[in-house]
């Protein structure tokens, strides 16, 4: 029997960034506490792809491809929503993109693809979502951070910014909309073995210093970011607001 305070039966999730990785980690935990889900991705093939995929292993599931950087696209998926009934009671902000260089060498316009990619889609997105559930009185919003939501790392500074926006746009939605019954937190994955990471992973030398400095002595996998996930969208959470969760195996705890 499902815990009441874990149960999404009910709601619907648009998970962004969802076709792959944390995201479509989160969206198949969010689907088995029984969401539905709404999978995003750029690509509208690889998004249908997932929802194939995630439909014939039984959950809930409907695709949503638009371009997280575009407003025309995030305001037209809305308005879309709408016109279908389609209530978001549960928007995870996950999209990103990682792009590693020294910033004396960082052009300014990756730097902005970053932060737009990154941070502002959250922001877009989150004001779209919100509309509607102040209107409904009830939302649960999950914005995607990172350990460089704390602390920097060399070489990816546009990252390590809009991840540190996160953090505080996470604070001030929970400023402006928990009085609406509506609670933002936000989750800080640590290293995981993602594609984005794929680099690092083949590098033994860094792999060696995740290993190392991580008390867990290992990196983290997508799915264990899921019982955080479904904790801030499930009504165990309901007082929890403006919070981010480290899920970092202790990375963030330790010198
Ligand atoms: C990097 C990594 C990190 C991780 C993660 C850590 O280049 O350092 O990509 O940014 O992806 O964000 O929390």
């Amino acid at each position: 029997m499902t815990n009441p305070l874990f149960d999404l039966t009910g709601r619907t999730a648009l998970v962004t960034g969802s076709s792959r990785g944390l995201g479509r980690a989160m969206a198949e935990g969010l689907a088995k506490a029984g969401a539905r889900i709404l999978v995003n991705g750029t690509d509208a093939a690889r998004a249908d792809a997932a929802v194939k995929e995630m439909r014939q292993a039984g959950y809930d599931a409907d695709a949503a491809a638009f371009d997280v950087t575009s407003e025309d696209q995030i305001v037209a998926a809305f308005e879309r929503f709408d016109a279908e009934g389609i209530a978001v009671d549960i928007l995870v902000n996950n999209a990103g993109i990682q792009f590693r260089k020294p910033m004396v060498e960082l052009a300014t316009a990756d730097w902005q693809r970053v932060i737009d990619t990154n941070l502002t889609s959250a922001f877009v997105i989150g004001r779209e979502a919100a509309k509607r559930m102040i209107a409904r009185g009830h939302g649960k919003v999950i914005n995607i951070g990172s350990l460089t939501s704390a602390l920097a790392r060399a070489t990816v500074a546009p990252y390590t910014v809009a991840k540190g926006g996160i953090k505080m746009l996470t604070q001030a939605m929970a400023a402006e909309w928990a009085e609406h019954g509506i609670q933002a937190n936000a989750i800080g994955p640590g290293y995981m073995l993602t594609d984005m990471n794929e680099a690092l992973i083949a590098n033994p030398a860094f792999d060696a210093w995740v290993k190392g400095r991580t008390p867990s002595k290992r990196w983290g996998r997508p799915d264990e970011i899921v019982g955080a996930a479904v904790f801030l969208a499930a009504p165990a959470s309901d007082y929890v607001n403006g919070q981010i969760i480290y899920v970092d195996g202790g990375m963030l705890a330790v010198l």
